[in-house]
């Protein structure tokens, strides 16, 4: 593989461990646990792997060498995540460690590669190729979602076949629900194989007391950041557009504030506080509206919006239409199959309650359309395919037009839509997650050293210096609630929100009428990974400021 000069030189960094995985590890075990609600339910659906303790890895001077080498698998699972490659490295690091013959397996795209058998051998000169950089083409991810029975005996066949004693799903929230199935799964017909998670997703909502951030979201945000950086100099300079900037991010708002931690633009939207407020699709717009107005009597007739991509779900009214289009595609989604466009939407239209028909009906077509493309294999709307920026900036150009005739705005309009995604997912990890994922996988080979399954790799304590990192796991059952999915209530690991209370957004918050009213952007410029280590080492915002430290 031809090498870039930085990926070269980037191919060379030895990720920092925490202390207490430099060298053997013994386990300490804390209190029971008990699922964050629905205890009762949860208890049932996992009557093996309910209830067992946190643990965290303290150093000891026994020996760690294990005699009887081991095979592990893994699954990279879902969408892309800076640092998915120092997880795997890591992970065989830690196999090595315990002893040389231990082998580490990867199952080719996914889940589906689990079920079908698609693997190959991770060997010490395959990995060190994808050291420190971004991606999941190691070997590729997909979202197949593993959840029946059949699977998993599908599953089991080629584990014993390759004499795999554990498997490592790399995943979301939705991953790692499956990954608890599994775990309790298998230990119900005692399989003796053992299932460990570790916390990936971009989005930043796969978060607790003791996973402190989900890894990917402080690389991705750093490169949204600085290209929203970028666009806001160019806004400046030309003063002639307003950029709105949808940002990926699924349901919570995490990577949108982030951003605007960041970056300062002239507007945010946080979906958690739309829907606290009960806000309507005409309050957001009206808001916009007037901010544009307000600037446009400074002589400012530019500005920048960012737009979380989940906001749609958050407005009241549009979540009820997406709740009861879900159940509506779900249970008649054949009736649906083969219908030209225009009658698969006077069809579904038919299929709703009067009221969320009325508003299905009063959606531009395009967007209609959009929410009503093919639920994803967790039985989410694929909020990244739902244009919410050109949405809102549409709505605004009308209300703007009607106010211009009404003697309430002077000014001129003009968009600029972007969508921000894709481009941060594959990015090479920033220096807090390319440590912060070989930290996790590190110390998911001590998990299975240690005989624990159903776990998920906790590495926490993440503000400090990655030598002062806690390692250990939870209980993925700890994390979970019951939640309706496909129609039915089913157990999930509960997502994080934005907190409306929480320091990251009062920050936001305290400056968002400043920030509308003036044009105070702030530039972050690209990912630094060779210098000072205030630049190169800090982590996000949000984690700084959840963390109560200065930013
Ligand atoms: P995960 O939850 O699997 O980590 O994926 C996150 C994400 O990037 C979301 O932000 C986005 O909505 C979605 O994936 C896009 O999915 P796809 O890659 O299938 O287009």
């Amino acid at each position: 593989m031809k090498k870039s000069p930085l990926q070269r030189v980037r191919s060379e960094y030895q990720p920092k461990l925490p202390k207490a995985l430099q060298g053997p590890v013994k386990v300490k075990l804390g209190e029971a646990t008990e699922s964050v609600a629905d205890q009762e339910e949860i208890k049932k659906l996992f009557p093996h792997t309910y209830g067992m303790p946190v643990v965290q890895f303290e150093s000891t001077d026994e020996p760690e060498r294990v005699e009887e080498p081991f095979n592990v698998g893994i699954i990279l699972s879902g969408g892309q995540a800076p640092g998915g490659h120092n997880v795997v490295s890591g992970i065989f690091d830690g196999l090595k460690r315990l002893n040389k013959e231990n082998r580490l397996y990867g199952f080719l795209m996914g889940p589906s590669g689990f079920i079908n058998h698609q693997y190959m051998e991770l060997t010490a000169g395959y990995i060190k190729e994808y050291r420190n950089t971004g991606g999941f083409d190691i070997i590729g991810s997909g979202r197949t979602k593993l959840e029946t029975p059949e699977q998993f005996e599908e599953g089991l066949k080629v584990l014993r076949e390759l004499n795999i004693k554990a498997l490592v799903i790399i995943g979301g929230d939705d991953s790692n629900t499956n990954a608890a199935v599994l775990a309790e799964y298998y230990q119900n017909i005692g399989a003796g194989v053992q299932v460990i998670g570790v916390p990936k997703t971009i989005d930043g909502d796969l978060k607790n007391k003791w996973i402190e951030t989900s890894f990917g979201f402080d690389t991705a945000c750093k490169v949204y950041s600085e290209v929203i950086g970028n666009i806001q100099r160019d806004c400046n300079s030309a003063k002639k557009y307003y950029h709105f900037i949808k940002l990926m991010g699924r349901s919570a708002s995490h990577i949108a504030l982030e951003c605007a931690l960041e970056t300062q633009p002239n507007v945010c939207l946080i979906s958690e506080e739309v829907l606290a407020k009960r806000m309507t699709l005409d309050n957001i717009v009206s808001y916009l509206c007037y901010v544009i107005a307000e600037r446009a009597k400074l002589g400012w007739n530019f500005g920048t919006v960012l737009v979380p991509e989940g906001l749609i779900e958050f407005i009241p009214s549009m979540k009820d239409l997406i709740s009861e289009l879900n159940d509506v595609l779900a249970e008649k989604g054949g009736e649906l199959e083969g219908l030209e466009p225009h009658e698969k939407l006077e069809k579904i239209e038919k299929m709703l309650s009067p009221a969320n028909a009325d508003l299905y009906k009063s959606l531009p077509r395009h967007i209609a359309r959009q929410l009503s493309l093919e639920r994803d294999s967790h039985g989410n709307v694929q909020v990244s395919l739902i244009e919410t920026e050109s949405l809102l900036s549409e709505m605004v150009a009308k209300r703007l037009a009607e106010m211009k005739e009404n003697g309430q705005y002077a000014g001129k309009f003009s968009a600029q839509h972007h969508f921000f995604g894709y481009e941060g997912r594959c990015a090479d990890p920033t220096n807090f997650d390319a440590d912060y994922t070989y930290a996790l996988g590190f110390n998911a080979a001590m998990l299975i050293n240690a005989g624990l399954t159903g776990y998920m790799s906790s590495v926490r304590n993440l503000t400090e210096k990655s030598e002062e990192w806690i390692a250990g796991g939870i209980p993925i059952t700890m994390m979970m609630n019951m939640e309706k999915r496909h129609g039915h209530m089913k157990p999930v690991i509960q997502k994080a929100l934005v907190n409306l209370n929480g320091r990251p957004y009062l920050k936001y918050a305290s400056m968002r009428e400043t920030l509308a009213l003036n044009t105070l952007y702030q530039y972050p410029g690209p990912i630094q990974y060779f210098g000072p280590s205030e630049i190169c080492d800090r982590p996000s915002m949000t984690l700084l400021l959840e963390h109560d430290k200065e930013v």
